[in-house]
């Protein structure tokens, strides 16, 4: 056990509980609930959240409820982007996190508006547990047009477009904002909230960028390492579907190398830090190295 999964074991279930009471407590309409929860519950590895703690337990703030509503009106607003991406207008994905996606189960205008619950659910947690203007405006940039909503628009007006396949830079930027974002989104609020010094906030922003960019190249190495089993989803769709991602740019071995060096590179952020739990999510990566 590293000090990581210790970290991971201990908070995934209070996240997890937390998410399900309060969505169960907090949402009038039992059939809404029902629905948002149903994604939300499904099993997902709570990435962010933990991030946001994590970040939090290297400055050395203590983590108690309004702590985890933040972390948890994280997690509202990556599920949000989980349900609508997998919309037939979007992805059109079958299943997710092991399990039937929303449209799949509940119908496709069930599932934009949990999706459509959830996001302003979210900055709503986020806003209450935080007392923070500065932490509403982190995220709502993170999420918005000039973030994960604008990687979200390259991404579908890429897709088959042969002009963009051998354009790194455009690679780089779609997936920056959809997935990097909001992970430095998660690590920089917590930063905020903590009130680190300048120095601790210019070393977390590096880390959180290079964690960012490798966690998409891990996803798209998993679409074609894992088996569909393993990865709760069908694995090897990008490829058939004509996305265009640093793996179809780089080929398996160079994403691999690339994906190493944003390891080393977002350990060495963490120097002169309490980090040795940030520096243990790189360690996710060990199945497709
Ligand atoms: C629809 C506005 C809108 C945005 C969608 C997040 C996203 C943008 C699309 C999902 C497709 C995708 C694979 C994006 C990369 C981000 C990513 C790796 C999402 C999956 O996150 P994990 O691995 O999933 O943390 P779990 O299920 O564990 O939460």
């Amino acid at each position: 056990m590293t000090a990581f999964t210790y970290f991971k074991d201990d908070w995934t279930p209070v996240i997890d509980d937390y998410l399900a009471k309060h969505l169960a407590d907090e949402v009038d309409s039992k059939k809404i609930s029902q629905t948002m929860s149903y994604s939300v519950m499904a099993g997902g590895k709570r990435l962010r959240p933990l991030l946001f703690l994590a970040t939090l337990n290297a400055l050395g703030k203590k983590i108690e409820e309004p702590e985890i509503r933040i972390a948890c009106g994280i997690e509202l607003i990556h599920t949000y982007s989980l349900i609508h991406d997998d919309l037939p207008a979007m992805d059109n994905d079958d299943y997710r996190r092991g399990k039937l996606t929303s449209h799949k189960k509940w119908g496709e205008a069930e599932a934009i508006l949990a999706g459509d619950a959830l996001l302003p659910l979210g900055i709503q947690w986020i806003a209450q547990g935080s007392n923070s203007a500065e932490l509403v405006k982190i995220i709502t940039q993170a999420v918005g047009p000039n973030g994960m909503v604008g990687g979200q628009y390259l991404d579908i007006d890429s897709t088959n477009n042969e002009s963009v396949a051998g354009d790194a830079d455009f690679i780089n930027k779609m997936e920056w904002l959809k997935t990097g974002c909001l992970i430095q989104a998660s690590v920089e609020m917590a930063a905020v909230y903590a009130k680190a010094t300048d120095i601790e906030q210019v070393k977390l922003i590096d880390y959180a960028k290079a964690f960012g960019r490798s966690y998409q190249i891990y996803d798209d190495l998993v679409d074609v390492v894992e088996t569909s089993e393993e990865a709760g989803k069908a694995t090897h769709k990008d490829q058939e579907e004509g996305k265009n991602n640093t793996l179809t740019l780089l080929g398996i071995d160079k994403s691999r190398k690339e994906l190493r060096v944003l390891i080393k590179q977002a350990k060495d952020d963490l120097h002169g830090l309490n980090g040795e739990i940030l520096a243990g999510f790189l360690d996710l990566y060990q199945k497709v190295l």
